[in-house]
């Protein structure tokens, strides 16, 4: 490797992934490929964690014991998602702590749509059906990144979200089997994580900066339209199964290209989110602090356990 000059490693790595070879941490890797994977993954990361918030919220309320149950187990395997994320970013050499400060301090992103808030039990719902849905959609196909440990840990989440994706559509499918007042309470659900929900994917193809790259690298393997497309295909069909209308007067079917047709994104409002501007990003921001204050003494006593068991063990030997 002494030899080679920058170029040559840097066909090499390309040559690597065009035969889908997976790139694992100890290889050779342009700077900004590790960038990239260090940007897209912590950011996915912190979506886990803060994902729990608007769901966490409403785990005291869930209408059964049986709702309770699922709804811990969802949130318990979002920061376990987190967790493997997070582990991900490590073997690229960012330090755990350095990632969660970015979060904590408000410097990194994560994704737009946990800036909503959860106002009833049927945006349990929608956010399994519509949020998880939408989320499996983009991931799967993660799960071919060519990093290898990120593409590992993809395979392992994309299992669990689609448990989640079916949770929340069951939820909503019983709302719709209900009164009047639990229809319009999932119709009110799915009226506001609609959009929402489509801005997940990112911007449109033409504003999106790093898809080009992110493509060859074969870090992503669809663009964000392609992918919005794909979604919007397959759940179309769900809602109209169930009787929900979705609120977009121009959604209509092209039999020509097989594809729901949608209207105008709300683009003004997805850039004013991700700028910070949304309706829950400071309340996200300062309650995410905050459970990481309460959780410093467990991290306390974990490392106290962990030199006990150390020390132990050195006395042993
Ligand atoms: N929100 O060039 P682009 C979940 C940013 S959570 C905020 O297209 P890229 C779940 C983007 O970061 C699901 N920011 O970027 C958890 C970039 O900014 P920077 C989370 C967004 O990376 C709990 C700029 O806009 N999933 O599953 O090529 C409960 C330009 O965009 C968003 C992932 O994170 C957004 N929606 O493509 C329930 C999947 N979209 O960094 C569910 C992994 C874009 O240049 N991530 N931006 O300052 C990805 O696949 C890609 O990062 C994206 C964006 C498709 C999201």
């Amino acid at each position: 490797m002494l030899n080679k000059t920058i170029e040559q490693l840097e066909q090499e790595f390309q040559a690597k992934i065009d035969a889908e070879i997976k790139i694992e941490p100890k290889d050779w890797m342009p700077d900004a490929y590790r960038k990239t994977l260090v940007r897209q993954i912590s950011q996915h990361a912190h979506s886990e964690v803060v994902g729990m918030l608007p769901e966490g919220n409403w785990i005291s309320r869930a209408p059964s014991l049986r709702r309770k149950a699922v709804l811990l187990a969802k949130v318990q395997d979002e920061a376990g998602h987190g967790l493997y994320l997070y582990s991900a970013v490590e073997t690229l050499g960012t330090s755990r702590d350095q990632t969660i400060e970015d979060l904590l301090s408000g410097k990194a992103k994560y994704s737009s749509i946990f800036n909503y808030p959860a106002l009833t039990w049927a945006d349990m719902g929608a956010i399994g059906w519509l949020v998880d849905g939408a989320a499996i959609m983009n991931q799967v196909a993660l799960c071919r990144a060519s990093y290898g440990p990120y593409a590992r840990a993809m395979v392992r989440i994309c299992k669990e979200e689609s448990f989640h994706q079916r949770q929340g559509y069951e939820i909503i499918c019983t709302l719709m089997k209900g009164t009047d007042a639990q229809r319009q309470m999932a119709q009110d659900a799915v009226n506001r994580f609609w959009w929402p929900a489509l801005m997940m994917f990112g911007p449109s193809d033409t504003d999106s900066p790093n898809s080009a790259q992110s493509m060859k690298w074969k870090i992503k393997r669809f663009s964000n339209d392609d992918l919005r497309q794909k979604f919007v295909n397959a759940t179309v069909p769900q809602a109209h199964l169930i009787g929900l209308t979705l609120p977009d007067k121009d959604l209509k079917f092209n039999e020509a290209t097989g594809n729901w047709e949608f209207g105008e994104m709300p683009w003004d409002e997805f850039f004013n989110v991700v700028k910070g501007n949304g309706p829950c990003n400071k309340k996200r921001l300062r309650d995410r602090n905050t459970a990481h204050d309460n959780g410093a003494w467990v991290r306390e006593a974990a490392l106290a356990h962990a030199e006990k068991r150390a020390e132990r063990q050195r006395k042993a030997s």
